[in-house]
This record gives C-alpha cells, sequence and structure tokens, in this order.
C-alpha cells in the first residue's frame, strides 16, 4: 500500500473534482501517499484518478484498515450542504482511521493558527495568526481567514473566499467563493454565504443569504441530507 517506503498511508475519499485537488495538495506536500481513493459511484471503480485506484466504496474501508492504511482525508467537497462531508468524515473515524492535514506548500499558516484533524489548505490559502479550524474544514484554494477567525467543523470557506479578523464560523457552514466577511462577524451554523456575498452582520444558523450588502434569501431548515 505505501509506494514510497517511508510516507504513512492515506485513502481519500471520494474521487471528484475535489478530491484530484486535495490528492495533489497531499503529494506536494509529501506528509503522506495517496494509496487508494473510494468513490460511491460505482462506474468509476476499477479506474485511476491521477495514478491512485478508485477501488469501490466506502464499505472497503475496514479491509483498508487491516492492510495497515493509516489515514483518511474526506475528498468530497461541497456547495453549501457540508453534512455529507461530516457523515464521511464520522464514518472513516469509527472504522479505526486517522483524519490527516493536508497543507499545499503554497498554503501561509501562521504558527500560531490551530488547525483541526482532516482540515485541507489549498493553494495560495492563507490562516493568519491565532486563527482556530475545526475538524474536516476545506480552506480552499485563494482563501483567507486573517487573525483570530474561529471555522468551525466540517465548514468549507470556498475559493477567494475573505474572511476579515475575528470572524467566527459555525460548524458545517458554507462560504461561498469569492464572499467577503467584516470583521468580527458570526456566521451560524450550517449557514450558507451566497458566491460573492459581503456579509456586513451576523448571518444565523442554518440561513443562506446573498448579495451586497448580504440579505437572508431564504430562511431554511436544517438541512440534514
Ligand atoms: O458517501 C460518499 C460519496 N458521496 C458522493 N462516499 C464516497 N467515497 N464518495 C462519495 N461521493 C462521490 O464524490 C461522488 O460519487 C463523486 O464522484 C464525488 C464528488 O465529485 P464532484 O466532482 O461531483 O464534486 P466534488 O465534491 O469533488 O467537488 C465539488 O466541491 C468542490 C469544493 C465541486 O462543486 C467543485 O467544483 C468544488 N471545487
Amino acid at each position: 500500500m505505501n509506494r514510497l517506503g517511508s510516507s504513512p498511508t492515506c485513502v481519500v475519499l471520494g474521487g471528484g473534482g475535489h478530491a484530484r485537488v486535495v490528492i495533489e495538495a497531499l503529494r506536494l506536500s509529501g506528509c503522506a501517499t495517496a494509496c487508494a481513493v473510494l468513490d460511491a459511484d460505482r462506474s468509476l471503480w476499477g479506474k485511476e484518478l491521477l495514478g491512485v485506484r478508485i477501488l469501490g466504496d466506502d464499505d472497503l474501508l475496514p479491509d483498508l484498515k487491516r492492510k495497515g492504511v493509516v489515514h483518511f482525508v474526506v475528498g468530497v467537497g461541497s456547495v453549501g450542504n457540508n453534512m455529507p462531508r461530516r457523515r464521511l468524515f464520522e464514518r472513516a473515524l469509527s472504522e479505526g482511521l486517522e483524519p490527516i492535514i493536508v497543507r499545499h506548500p503554497s498554503a501561509v499558516c501562521s504558527e500560531s493558527a490551530l488547525i483541526g484533524p482532516g482540515s485541507v489548505l489549498l493553494p495560495l490559502a492563507v490562516v493568519n495568526a491565532g486563527a482556530r479550524l475545526g475538524v474536516n474544514v476545506i480552506v480552499n484554494t485563494g482563501a483567507i481567514l486573517e487573525h483570530d477567525c474561529v471555522v468551525g467543523d466540517h465548514a468549507h470557506i470556498a475559493t477567494g473566499a475573505r474572511l476579515a479578523g475575528g470572524v467566527r464560523v459555525g460548524a458545517s457552514a458554507h462560504v461561498g467563493a469569492g464572499a467577503a466577511i467584516l470583521q468580527s462577524l458570526s456566521i451560524g451554523e450550517r449557514a450558507v454565504v451566497g458566491a460573492g456575498a459581503v456579509v456586513v452582520r451576523d448571518v444565523r444558523a442554518d440561513a443562506t443569504v446573498v448579495g451586497n450588502p448580504a440579505r437572508m434569501l431564504e430562511a431554511r431548515t436544517a438541512v440534514l441530507a
């Protein structure tokens, strides 16, 4: 399972576009070897993703663990609903695998920032002093988290989003591509900030906001699917 012989092995959960970005970041960081991909879509089984074999679905996790695979990373992205990513993370944990932090070498991360297990920092992401990220967070390409931001478990800060100092993002929230959030504001759990939105006041849990200045689009109930 470990083609390099030295670095630990890592299974990537999901075999789409986001997984390709994660596999590249894993390779360039050298922190682990992507040894297998698992995907729910059986039409992908037996194919390769950037040279990594898509073996089957998540039912193979116990087998991979027995064969010595140590780590996992969630390679499924999201455009609003982070619950599938959360479920995948919890399933792999329950099978005894360990989440690995993936940090692309071009990502800038303060020494005083805390990054939770399973989180991924993609190319040109910036995580500044005193920031704290939970588990399984995506800081996507070019996203900026200023000093003292706090991001909850499973949240996704999409490409090019900018969080000013001290912003708090709740668990499983989604901050869309290119959105900007003014300093010290709070985004509630599972909330969605639309692409390009400029957030000038707190956003409550499960709300969706869009536009500049951002306004509530709809009152959603909790998305659990
Ligand atoms: O439960 C699952 C599961 N559900 C969906 N387990 C596993 N192992 N895989 C699962 N998948 C698989 O995730 C799907 O079958 C599919 O192959 C893959 C999702 O790929 P897709 O390219 O549709 O989306 P993505 O999640 O890689 O990327 C989305 O999020 C990124 C952050 C896209 O919107 C991207 O544009 C975006 N950059």
